[in-house]
């Protein structure tokens, strides 16, 4: 029997969460699901022995019955609760979970009375009216659909970066490790470090083309081989994403990974650089034109990616910044930022414990900081509007604040725990706690969570407003977008950027793969206004710190160097920072 992966159990927990929410259950009973999926995709251990052992009980958010039926599953490969469960649903039902704007009550609805069971069947019944005159619908209910389901067609086929870094960062060492392969890089977009990916863009040279590709395309990620050849393959990996291979030879491979890198809009101004030299330059060399308009140049050797830069006149371009966004007039300048790195980072704010909706405790959460190597960690739990994460009081968050300073004692003066909130904006712009509560903590993060159906002059007023209280040291995700999922309320960045430059209010990257929030295309902006940046992996759980490394991604792709970052400066300067604005 072929092993249950960890993400198969968690599916399957899902889906019958989605399921039992479409018969309309009892919600605890729905919640206990989705707890034990949120349990196992951060469980760190063996599944199965952990079955066969029977302490799945044990695993915190997972109960008695869920883990009976997840012993089943990981021992018998299947569960018949989810199978009989599945059969009394059409298959495409499901896909309507991903639409914005609907939920199990109107997937029902529209299933039950209009008999729709594909999301194509839904955009007809939106276009047409039925929807709309469903109890309970309307116009404007309809509009929105129609509009959740373009979103879902622009979103078709991308992958956000956190969902594929780990099974590429693993290809790239097993490719690395190939007895025949002499060079290797991943390109395209993944190496650009965008939010999402269209596909991979693997690249190698090798003097034994044949055997490697054979290796790519029998690799255990392969669910199927698309194309093999002895230059090019492509093949489906079991995540969904397309993985393509190029193989050249070594002295080829300079051009190949600059071209392969793109973006295709920098590709083009390399292209025209070289033509002006009187060379001509594509994925496999740079060589003299044939019939050159002036006397060309002799062409200089290239042995890596820098000396080509070089050749054309510029400084090396980091692959971040390839987007042909400014990046040829500074490299030619001599005026391109050295960007932040990761391991700049010093410590982090925007984390969540137990006492919200995080998954580990506050210690656990500074244990895992310390392990990372960090100075210092901000708590910055839900406030009491977010109900719905289990937001503190002002009760409870006064107790955290005494149960951290106890915790600081007792750690040492070498790492400390800052207090904090992340504070609901309530939709007229003041906060969810009074001044003098707030005023009791180290820092602030102040985020919208809901109603965010406001238009953009007023979500803006409402953001500008909380960033004008002293106590708000810092903004949370800008405009609340889910990458591929829900795009964000509408907000004036530049506005915002402006009244936080005028506020000294820090602007987080929410380093959350799902987030990523502010966009990368703000950041130059922001910075040319002084504004700072905290790059804050908004943990719930002690493994998600590791987000810091795609916020940095991001920073890098807005031109940050470690001076626009705060949270890269140490214990006993970064004090000062978070009281600037009480000043
Ligand atoms: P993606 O996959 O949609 O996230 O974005 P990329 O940038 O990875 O694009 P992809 O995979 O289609 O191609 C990889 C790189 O190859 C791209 O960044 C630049 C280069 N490239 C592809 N097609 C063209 C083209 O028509 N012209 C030029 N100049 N470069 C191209
Ligand atoms: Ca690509
Ligand atoms: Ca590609
Ligand atoms: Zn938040």
């Amino acid at each position: 029997m072929p092993e249950v992966s960890k993400d198969q159990v968690a599916d399957t927990l899902e889906e019958i969460a989605m399921m039992l929410e479409l018969k309309g259950e009892n919600p605890f009973k729905i919640r206990a699901y989705r707890n034990a999926t949120r349990a196992i995709e951060t469980f760190a251990g063996n599944l199965r022995q952990a079955a066969e052992a029977g302490t799945l009980g044990d695993i915190e958010g997972i109960g008695s019955a869920i883990a009976e039926k997840i012993t089943t599953l990981v021992t018998t490969g299947t569960l018949d609760y989810h199978t009989n469960l599945k059969a009394e649903f059409p298959p495409g039902l499901f896909e309507m979970f991903d639409i914005s704007g609907m939920g199990p009550k109107k997937i029902h609805a529209v299933w039950k009375e209009l008999g729709i069971t594909t999301v194509e069947e839904l955009e007809k019944g939106c276009r047409d009216g039925r929807v709309a005159g469903l109890k309970g619908f309307g116009e404007k209910t309809a509009a929105n659909i129609l509009k959740g389901i373009e979103d879902r067609k622009k979103h078709a086929g991308r992958f956000r970066m956190g969902d594929i870094a780990a099974d590429a960062e693993r290809m790239l060492d097993d490719l690395r490790s190939h007895p025949e392969v002499i060079r290797v890089a991943a390109c395209g977009s993944f190496r650009r470090r965008r939010e999402t990916c269209g596909d991979l863009d693997f690249l190698v040279s090798t003097r034994e083309p044949k055997i490697v590709s054979e290796d790519f395309v029998g690799h255990e990620f392969v669910e199927s081989v698309i194309a093999h050849g002895e230059t090019k393959s492509s093949v489906r990996w079991h995540s969904g994403i397309q993985a393509d291979l190029r193989v050249v030879k070594d002295e080829e491979f300079p051009f190949a990974m600059n071209y392969f890198t793109g973006s295709k809009e920098h590709n083009i101004v390399m292209r025209q650089r070289a033509l002006a030299r009187g060379w001509t330059l594509n994925e496999y060399r740079l060589g003299p034109l044939d019939e050159p308009k002036t006397k060309p140049q002799p062409v200089p050797e290239i042995r890596e990616e820098a000396d080509l830069y070089r050749a054309l006149g510029l400084d090396f371009i980091e692959p971040e910044l390839r987007e042909n966004m400014g990046e040829f007039k500074a490299a030619e300048e001599h005026t391109l930022p050295k960007l932040v790195e990761v391991e700049n980072l010093r410590g982090t704010f925007h984390n969540h414990t137990t006492e919200s909706d995080g998954r580990n405790s506050l210690r656990e959460m500074a244990d895992a900081a310390m392990e990372l190597g960090l100075q210092y960690l901000g708590i910055a739990d839900h406030s009491k509007a977010s109900f719905q994460a289990h937001g503190l009081d002002e009760k409870r968050l006064l107790a955290q604040v005494k149960e951290i300073q106890k915790l600081n004692e007792e750690l040492g003066p070498d790492f400390r725990i800052f207090t904090g909130s992340e504070v609901d904006i309530h939709k007229d712009g003041t906060l969810d706690f009074d001044d003098e509560i707030l005023a009791q903590l180290d820092y602030t993060v102040a985020s919208v969570h809901n109603v965010f159906n406001l238009s953009e002059a007023e979500m803006t007023k409402r953001i500008i407003r909380a960033m004008e209280n002293k106590h708000v040291t810092m903004l949370g995700h800008v405009t609340g977008r889910l990458l591929l999922m829900r795009d964000g309320y509408a907000v004036d960045h530049a506005a915002i950027i402006e009244a936080a430059a005028a506020t000294g209010t820090i602007i987080e990257i929410n380093a959350n793969p799902r987030r990523l929030d502010m966009d990368w295309r703000w950041w130059p902006l922001a910075k040319s206004k002084g504004v700072k940046c905290a790059i804050n992996p908004d943990a719930h759980h002690t493994s998600q710190l590791q987000f810091l490394k795609f916020g940095v991604g991001i920073a890098r792709k807005g031109w940050l160097t470690r001076h626009d970052v705060v949270n890269t400066l140490p214990l006993g300067k970064i004090e000062a920072v978070l009281g600037a604005k009480r000043k």
